[in-house]
């Protein structure tokens, strides 16, 4: 129930022993990271990732703060992660974590929420996955007050960490329907080339929806979640036609929670968590 540690929800969840390590390190990597974002260097790191976008100091600097705590870690044997180029065999534990250190680490310069994503699977290579094969997914939000999503595949569960570093569980009950109007539409650009967006798009302002949209996937689907209600869209077009985002690091965490607080995610045709991942740097719409 509420007010009870991360840890206790564990046990009281039946999480078998052997993941509470992870969870606990996953944990402590994002306490490191909220840390890091309030004093470290938010200027270019002067590298790109995979995808050919410019790394910041602060997104090399979490994916190192994760890798050290995952690396602590005897249960962990495989990591994929959205800043490298390779999974990482790390030991010869059964559990493999996917993750995004900082999504939407552009943002930190402007002062808005960002946040961390991992999926947690048990497997030797990512190639191959699919999201429904997620034993848990979570995301860590750095806003106001650091908060985290979690889902064991038995509803959605929020916690907020205390000063003391505890994580509490503070929303027990997590849980998304149909009644919301409210969107968060990605990608607009897309309705220079889709009539089918705008469509969309004049529909819901038609409807009065209200536009609640940061950039930050992970603010914006920690506030549909918190708030019961709406729809987050980032599709693809000609020149992009899986979009932007990533289905390993972001669109199969956030599609396992969407799923398990009630709603669904889909990349328009199938279930996100049905998609088998055929290379780590996979895009596809959501
Ligand atoms: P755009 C952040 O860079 C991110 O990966 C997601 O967190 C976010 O939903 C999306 O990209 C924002 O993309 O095109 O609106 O800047």
């Amino acid at each position: 129930m509420t007010g009870s540690s991360l840890f206790q929800y564990l046990v009281d969840s039946g999480v078998s022993g052997e993941l509470h390590n992870v969870f606990l390190s996953v944990s402590r990597a994002s306490e490191r990271i909220g840390q890091a974002i309030l004093t470290a260097d938010i200027g270019k790191a002067g590298t790109t990732n995979v995808y050919g976008e410019e790394q910041l100091a602060l997104d090399v600097l979490s994916d190192r703060i994760v890798q050290e705590e995952l690396r602590k870690t005897p249960e962990v044997g495989l990591i994929a992660s959205e800043e490298l180029d390779h999974e990482v065999k790390i030991g010869s534990g059964p559990f493999a974590v996917a993750y995004d250190p900082l999504d939407g680490s552009s943002l930190v310069n402007v002062n808005l929420s960002v946040g961390s994503i991992f999926g947690i699977y048990q497997r030797s290579t990512f190639i191959g996955a699919k999201g429904d094969e997620q034993l848990a997914s979570l995301f860590v939000v750095y806003g106001p007050r650091t908060t985290m999503m979690l889902t064991v595949k038995n509803g959605v569960k929020e916690f907020t960490l205390k000063q003391n570093g505890e994580w509490i569980l503070t929303n027990d009950a997590i849980s998304v329907a149909e009644s919301g109007k409210m969107f968060a539409p990605g990608n607009l650009r897309a309705t220079k080339y889709r009539e089918d967006y705008v469509q969309l798009m004049e529909y819901w302002m038609r409807e009065q929806y209200t536009l609640r949209y940061s950039g930050g996937m992970v603010p914006d689907i920690n506030q549909i979640l918190i708030k019961g209600k709406g729809i987050f869209t980032y599709p693809g077009y000609p020149d992009a036609p899986d979009g932007k985002l990533r289905l390993l690091f972001e669109c199969a965490p956030m599609a396992l929670l969407m799923e398990q607080a009630g709603g669904s995610a889909t990349d328009g045709t199938i279930r996100i968590l049905e998609k088998a991942l055929t290379e780590l740097s996979k895009r596809t719409p959501i």
